[in-house]
């Protein structure tokens, strides 16, 4: 009985440990700008310890990326989501302190930081790299990939065809004073023919 006494200090202190991790959500209506205003990724500014996971939530309907660095300066290569879908999540675990900055690479005005504070508990030496199962985060920047290059090709199909529209309408134009000019011819003949007739009548 003692012994469990004596137990529920520490059970108390570990429970804030078990729900350590920061959940970030991407907001709702951040593919379009305005967001900026207040906040793209709310909190706008968190803060984690390292050794802990933070958790980016896309709660908007459209696909977004979590990408360190800045619009300005483009990726860092500390972390990067690489495109998720709405519903989504990315999570990620700092092995370092210090403060990051990150962006959505589509969505050049979502901007957030986190501060990872230190653990004294932490072994935050470098870890050899892991090769974590980057399947799906390929296949969709194959996707993403594909995408944009099937939109190139409609924007100059696109400019191909109004390009022909346009000779059309010119050669259309350039028919229509053909027309003008003949009919005006015609009607010259017609009345030149006219008068030779009455000559040869009287
Ligand atoms: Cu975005």
């Amino acid at each position: 009985m003692n012994k469990i006494l004596f137990l529920i200090p520490f059970l108390a202190l570990s429970v804030p440990f078990a729900f350590a991790d920061t959940t970030i959500d991407v907001v709702k209506g951040s593919g379009a700008p305005g967001c900026e205003m207040t906040e793209c990724y709310s909190p706008l500014h968190a803060k984690t310890t390292v050794g802990e996971k933070v958790i980016w939530k896309n709660t908007d309907t459209a696909a977004h990326t979590v990408t360190s660095g800045n619009p300005g300066d483009g990726p860092d290569g500390k972390f990067d989501s690489s495109l998720f879908m709405a519903g989504n999540s990315f999570v990620h675990k700092f092995e370092n302190a210090g403060t990051f900055d990150y962006f959505c690479m589509v969505h050049p005005w979502m901007i957030g930081s986190i501060m990872v504070e230190t653990d004294g508990n932490y072994d935050d030496r470098p870890k050899p790299p892991t090769t974590p199962s980057k399947h799906d985060d390929d296949s969709l920047k194959a996707e993403n990939q594909k995408l944009k290059e099937q939109i190139r090709d409609l924007k100059l199909e696109n400019k191909q065809l109004k390009n022909r529209i346009d000779s059309l309408n010119s050669e259309i134009e350039s028919l229509k004073e053909q027309i003008v000019s003949m009919s005006g011819e015609f009607v010259k003949m017609i009345t030149q023919l006219n008068e030779w007739f009455r000559s040869q009548l009287n």
